[in-house]
């Protein structure tokens, strides 16, 4: 089976709330692999490089402004199926919406202060992991065996 990469990023709230060990744990207890992880303050520019796609859309300043508020972890997961799973573990985009469950639906309420970010495709996993986050912030993979991997 295809293993795939995501690129998930806990966001300033998230981390200002002291949520970062809470989403880290989800992700490992399903049983994906954390190859890369970093806490930083995300400029700009990379924000909205991030969020490219949504530029012409009202809430894009609000979302920059959010995003680059404080301090945020990014880390790249991988495992079979990790980008659709990883968004059903993440939940609706507006937290309201959300299942009890998932991480949106059980920990926020607003859209704006969602907690968590992750990557809609394979295609977009690769390019948040490998494009402008590596050159910006550093985030680095690093190759090991976890438990959920040995033969
Ligand atoms: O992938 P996901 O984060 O669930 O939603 P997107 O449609 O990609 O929007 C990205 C981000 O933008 C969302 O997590 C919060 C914010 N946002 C907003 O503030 N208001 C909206 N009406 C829609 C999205
Ligand atoms: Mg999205």
């Amino acid at each position: 089976e295809q293993v795939d990469e995501t690129y998930i990023m806990v966001k300033p709230d998230g981390v200002q709330r002291g949520l970062v060990g809470e989403i880290i744990s989800r992700l490992e207890k399903k049983g994906f692999k954390l190859t890369a992880l970093k806490l930083f303050q995300c400029p700009k520019e990379l924000a909205e490089e991030h969020y490219k796609d949504l530029k012409a859309k009202p809430f894009f300043p609000g979302l920059i402004d959010y995003i680059t508020s404080g301090p945020v972890v990014c880390m790249a997961w991988e495992g079979v199926g990790v980008v659709a799973s990883a968004r059903k573990l993440i939940g609706s985009t507006d937290p309201l919406k959300a299942e009890p469950g998932t991480i949106r639906g059980d920990l926020a309420v607003q859209t704006g202060r969602n907690v968590v970010h992750g990557s809609d495709s394979p295609e977009n996993g690769k390019r948040e992991i490998g494009g402008t986050a590596y050159y910006v912030s550093g985030l680095k993979k690093v190759k090991y065996v976890s438990g959920h991997q040995l033969k």
